[in-house]
């Protein structure tokens, strides 16, 4: 009898999105666009912090977003309603984007009058943090009320991120969260990482944040003209 064959469509999926993410780190290089993928649970104040960060940045940085859930636009129109040009990707069930599915989303937005695009990813943290979305970096949000045990649990998200966004912490003086606990577990994950405390809804700790993120745009794209 012939030996069973074994296929890894695992490696094969992820072979082949890496080099479509690649394709695509290429073409944001080209047009000078930066691309920020933010991953969270559902419910962490994704959303809420892109329309604060895209407001503290307004006249200094043009931002587009590219949402992505399972079903719905809600986020998307949330958005438009505020002036942002944002697209919506529904992945009909899949749980995380991949790179071929952001490239859709950047065609849709003019990349020749956008200094960034962010990306908000399907809300959960385990699927997004497998799949490289081409993005030029990562961030995460944890919320103060999802408990400071999150990066014993989901360590790839943790460590696949290049910044953390500690969201809610107007809620911290109600909650057992011990902010410097959660600081250390992330930290020994992966020591690099960049921590920030903010509050979408206060505004607390944006500053800091959207410095870095500006930075960051700079870093990338030079000074882009329209
Ligand atoms: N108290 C408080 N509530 C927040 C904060 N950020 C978001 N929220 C609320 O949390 C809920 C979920 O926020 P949303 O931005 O839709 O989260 P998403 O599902 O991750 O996009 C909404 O009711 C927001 O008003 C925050 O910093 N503090
Ligand atoms: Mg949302």
């Amino acid at each position: 009898m012939d030996p069973v064959r074994l296929i890894r469509i695992k490696e094969d999926i992820h072979a082949d999105n890496n080099a479509v993410a690649e394709a695509l780190r290429r073409r944001l290089s080209d047009t000078k666009t930066f691309l920020l993928n933010i991953m969270s649970a559902p419910g962490s104040g994704k959303t809420s912090t892109i329309l604060r960060t895209i407001e503290a940045l307004r006249g200094q940085l043009r931002i587009g977003v590219i949402e992505a859930d399972i079903e719905s636009a809600v986020d998307a129109e949330r958005l438009v309603a505020q002036g942002i040009a944002a697209v919506q990707l529904n992945t009909g069930g899949f749980c995380h984007l991949d790179a071929s599915m952001v490239s859709r989303g950047l065609e849709a937005l003019d990349l020749n009058n956008l200094d960034a695009v962010i990306i908000e990813n399907v809300g959960n943290l385990v699927c997004p943090a497998e799949f490289d979305t081409g993005a030029i970096r990562n961030a995460m949000i944890l919320s103060v009320p999802e408990g400071d045990d999150k990066p014993l649990k989901y360590p790839l998200m943790f460590s696949v991120c290049n910044v953390l966004l500690v969201n809610k912490i107007d809620y911290l003086t109600l909650s057992d969260f011990d902010l410097a606990a959660m600081r250390e577990r992330v930290l020994r994950l992966n020591p690099a990482i960049e921590i920030f405390a903010v509050s979408a809804r206060t505004g607390q700790g944006f500053d800091a944040w959207t410095e870095w993120l500006h930075r960051e745009v700079r870093a990338f794209t030079g000074e882009k003209r329209a």
